[in-house]
């Protein structure tokens, strides 16, 4: 009975989970890169909040509870503002 009660309660935490999403992006070389995605991405609803790593040229993108955003979007997201996505992993 206890491990039935156990999966109920792992199961509807996962239920709220928020997604980490992470694009490789190229094109990215300066502050004014990193600021313009991260406002970019700010703008979609189920963003919670964006990192920029110059270095790895990688945006990590932090979803809302029970939220996420398709690879699609991320793409038109980056594409439009003038970069090119290499890559789009989540965890
Ligand atoms: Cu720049």
């Amino acid at each position: 009975m206890r491990i039935v009660i156990a999966i109920v309660l792992v199961l509807a935490a996962g239920t709220a989970h928020a997604e980490t999403i992470l694009a490789s992006v190229n094109g990215m070389v300066c502050a004014f890169c990193a600021t313009g995605i991260e406002k970019s991405f700010k703008k979609q609803a189920a963003v919670d909040s964006v990192s920029v790593n110059l270095e790895k040229k990688l945006v990590t993108l932090n979803t809302k509870a029970d939220q996420t955003l398709d690879d699609a979007t991320v793409r038109k997201v980056i594409t439009s503002a003038g970069y090119t996505v290499t890559d789009i992993t989540r965890k």
